[in-house]
């Protein structure tokens, strides 16, 4: 049993946590990262400790908190990655909520047990046209509207930097099969944010040190460099 005020669990992976788990680390929160197994994620949800289901939750002094973004937003503010300003930090809400629907693009894929039928309907999404595509071009397009280097035009990182950088090149990582690292080179206004997230002072100091196999590659300064 684990004494850590804050207990953060998710599957083994980055996926939908990362962005809290880098939030937990950047406010220095005393966390521990429980990764979780099917035995445990089933024991979970039929105890109720999942209010909706799903993981992530973050147990808190406070209480348990589901929803990636209800997290990322909580932690957010105990790291700074929150504007001041209401309208600033409206705005970050906004481009959260906006482009959310457009994330899940891998989903309908997990449940398909053929690995070469899965292979095949990852590598389709990333056809012109199809959701993978079509989630990336319109990242694209955010990015280059921004008057500023972060995504929703504030002055410094904020939590949807975290978001997007997180999850989106996490999927790249090699752990899903038939995400290639190759189809971002497509896409070079994404690799230019990559660059600019991945040098930022805390991001490239929370990911300096990785463990040996580690799927965090994808977080490091130059990762998709040819
Ligand atoms: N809207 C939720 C979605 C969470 C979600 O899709 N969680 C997946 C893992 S990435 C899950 O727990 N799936 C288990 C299931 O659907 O049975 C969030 O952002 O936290």
């Amino acid at each position: 049993m684990t004494t850590k005020p804050y207990q953060l669990y998710y599957w083994p992976i980055p996926g939908r946590a990362e962005a809290a788990r880098v939030a937990l680390s950047l406010a220095n929160l005393d966390w521990e990262d429980v990764e979780i197994d099917g035995a445990l994620f089933s024991k979970m949800r039929k105890e109720g400790h999942l209010p909706w289901g799903m993981v992530p939750l973050l147990k808190t002094p406070e209480g348990g908190l589901a929803e990636s973004i209800a997290i990322l937003r909580y932690l957010g503010h105990q790291c700074d990655l929150i504007p001041n300003n209401a309208f600033m930090a409206a705005k970050v809400d906004e481009f959260i909520d906006g482009i959310s629907p457009h994330f899940s693009m891998l989903e309908g894929t997990f449940g398909i047990e053929d690995v070469e039928e899965r292979t095949k309907a990852r590598e389709a999404l990333f056809l012109p046209e199809a959701k993978g595509t079509k989630g990336l071009q319109l990242l694209e397009k955010k990015i280059q509207e921004s008057s500023t280097p972060w995504i929703a035009g504030t002055e410094s990182m904020n939590i949807a930097d975290l978001m997007v950088f997180t999850y989106v090149f996490g999927l790249f990582s090699g752990n899903f099969d038939g995400v290639h690292a190759s189809v971002l080179s497509n896409y070079p206004v994404l690799l230019a944010y990559h660059d600019v997230m991945a040098n930022e002072p805390r991001i490239q100091a929370h990911y300096a040190e990785l463990p040996e196999g580690s799927l965090r590659w994808t977080y490091q300064p130059g990762a998709f460099s040819p």
